[in-house]
């Protein structure tokens, strides 16, 4: 390709380039929600759309199951992309188009690469033909990436062949499993400018999952050999022919760029920082309330938690919490864990009269809730729906006797007005409620607890959550759902109802979760080995503004990361509620820093990049 020229300064993408060209996106999670690239492409739509208009189209795949809710068929397009459509479909593929259901509906191709598992074995030979990569049967997920990786070629093949068609076209490509098209496109030489963003290399995550030296020992990798012994090869073989093959390549970080350098070959010629659409996430003026709305619903989950063995004030409980996928060393949870301990011994020691309550929010393989706080969950709402229906009837009592009275205000005992059954319901209900049994840690019923990390750590420290004890830990080893009984609330309503986010990652390419917080008002801590810490704490007083404080863990020991970790919780607990508030609010302020009308400038450049390419 054509590489940058700063000298040039023409990789501004013009309003000729976009009427001149189309923009295909391709990902997996287009439709498919499965973890942060989901977050990139549907918050970036809207901005997206903005500078695109119609020439702006989303690839996914097609599930059946899953398309059902966000997805709206529709006629095919006019012109070339709806006449390619109409093509593939005579040749025997299933290809929908329609709107995705998300802010900016944006027109959206499905492939379904399912339909054509007769098929997949022939995709399979010409990709070891044409590339020597071969992918193995046992692999389901690299076998759909690969037939999907087809059906997109086959699609740019036909558009390209299409003499009726004067635009150029751009093909973006996200992660390995939507990108086996890539060599296919380059090798037929067809005229399409291939962008290839990586969210993270799959031997990084695996390596680093494994070696606690990981950025020491990255420049000295044999990739082949540790590709074969994680038995990812393949997998890190279409990674490195995408990356390889791409006339643009890109990736969200520095620090993955240096990862790509290493263990893909080939160094990143443009970085893309994510943003997020900030308008979704809060009306402005009214965050500070819905702060407080979505605490007391946090509230209700804690009381029916803790409150049948032992209670606190709630008004001095600060809610922390952390999030992300399972991956126990990538993500923190062993530093976030080691630094809870040494923050419960720091309040207890300084006697802070403040209640932290620690949620690790989670996926791990669990077979049910813990049916012992659905069921407390469930008498609290009857002690709720009991006290309400007391102070309904007291209410209309006390009022029909207080008119009916003729000594004035000084009426009557309200202890008599109260139905005497009533009174009996809610002792008894109370009674059943009240439990002699410690608070549990995890929410569910894990399949595997013995060799669970987090619950082996906590036992370990002894952090059980015992009335003594100032940190409370709360592990939920699921999504937060309003579908969940235990919260019946989304999960960015629960990040605005907490206090205080901590994503202390040691492999994270980017990492959404700080970003979430700040556009929510909340402070967070992360590392300088996430993408997102290490961006934003380049700029500290960006990053003090933004509330993200970052802490070092680069050649740094654990113990002493931690100390730094619980320290920094610790000062956050001293802070007043007036404190709080005013930090809130000067960090959603700074939230538009992150928005995507601020951070698509970088999509931009790669976008002018590939139209620039040879
Ligand atoms: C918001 C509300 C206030 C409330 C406060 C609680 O700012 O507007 O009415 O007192 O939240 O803040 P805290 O940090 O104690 O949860
Ligand atoms: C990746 O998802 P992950 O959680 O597997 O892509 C995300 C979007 O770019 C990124 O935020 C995250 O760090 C990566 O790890």
């Amino acid at each position: 390709m054509r590489k940058r020229n700063e000298e040039d300064g023409d990789v501004l993408l013009t309003a000729e380039d976009i009427n001149s060209s189309i923009l295909f996106e391709v990902a997996w999670e287009v439709c498919n929600q499965v973890g942060g690239i989901y977050t990139v492409i549907q918050s970036k739509v809207p901005a997206s759309i903005k500078k695109w208009g119609d020439n702006y189209f989303v690839i996914g795949p097609y599930y059946n199951n899953q398309v059902s809710t966000i997805f709206e068929s529709e006629p095919d397009p006019e012109g070339c992309v709806g006449e390619v459509l109409k093509q593939m479909r005579e040749k025997g593929f299933q290809v929908h188009y329609g709107r995705w259901l998300i802010a900016g509906k944006p027109k959206t191709i499905l492939f379904d690469a399912c339909a054509i598992e007769h098929l997949w074995g022939n995709f399979k030979y010409l990709y070891w033909e044409h590339h020597g990569i071969s992918i193995p049967d046992n692999d389901d997920l690299a076998n759909k990436g690969l037939a999907f990786g087809f059906l997109v070629f086959e699609f740019f093949r036909l558009l390209a062949e299409r003499e009726d068609l004067d635009q150029q076209i751009i093909g973006h490509f996200h992660e390995w499993l939507a990108s086996a098209g890539i060599p296919e496109i380059r090798r037929f030489e067809l005229p399409v400018k291939t962008v290839f963003t990586t969210h993270a290399t799959m031997l990084g995550r695996y390596l680093a999952m494994n070696d606690s030296q990981f950025y020491d020992n990255l420049p000295f990798y044999d990739w082949q050999k540790e590709a074969n012994h994680f038995n990812i090869r393949h997998i890190v073989d279409i990674e490195r022919a995408a990356a390889h093959g791409s006339h643009v390549f890109s990736t969200v970080s520095e620090i993955t760029s240096a990862e790509c350098e290493h263990l893909l070959g080939r160094k990143p010629d443009v970085i893309l920082p994510n943003g997020l659409n900030i308008e979704r996430f809060e009306v402005l003026h009214r965050f500070q309330n819905t702060h407080l709305e979505n605490k007391q619903k946090i509230n209700e989950f804690v009381m029916g938690h803790f409150f049948n063995n032992y209670s606190f004030d709630l008004d001095n409980t600060l809610y922390f919490f952390t999030s992300g996928r399972f991956e126990f060393y990538n993500k923190g949870y062993d530093l976030t864990l080691e630094a809870l301990a040494r923050l419960n011994w720091k309040m207890k020691e300084a006697n802070i009269d403040k209640t932290v309550v620690f949620f690790f929010i989670t996926r791990n393989p669990y077979s049910s809730i813990n049916p012992g706080l659905l069921q407390a969950r469930a008498l609290l709402e009857e002690i709720q729906r009991n006290c309400d229906d007391v102070q309904k009837s007291l209410a209309k009592l006390y009022f029909e006797k207080m008119i009916s009275s003729r000594n004035g205000v000084d009426i009557c005992d309200m202890t008599e007005l109260v139905d005497e059954y009533k009174l009996i319901r809610l002792r008894r209900n109370l009674k059943s409620w009240r439990t002699n049994q410690m608070p549990p840690v995890v929410t569910h019923n894990l399949i595997d607890e013995g060799k669970d990390p987090i619950m082996n750590f906590l036992k370990m420290a002894h952090l059980l959550n015992y009335a003594e004890d100032k940190v409370k830990v709360v592990y939920h080893p699921d999504f937060i759902s309003t579908e969940n009984p235990l919260w019946r609330m989304e999960y960015y309503d629960f990040v605005r109802g907490c206090h205080l986010g901590i994503f202390p990652s040691y492999y994270e390419p980017w990492g959404y979760t700080p970003l979430e917080c700040c556009v929510s008002g909340l402070p967070s801590v992360t590392s300088d080995l996430s993408g997102f810490g290490a961006y934003v704490g380049s700029d500290p007083e960006k990053a003090e503004h933004a509330g993200v404080d970052v802490i070092s863990r680069q050649h740094r020991s654990m113990a002493d990361a931690a100390e730094d970790l619980a320290n920094r919780m610790f000062e956050f607990t001293k802070l007043d509620r007036r404190e709080r508030i005013v930090q809130r609010n000067r960090i959603v302020e700074s939230s538009y820093m992150f928005d995507w009308q601020e951070l698509g400038r970088h999509y931009d450049e790669a976008h002018k990049l590939a139209l620039m390419s040879r």
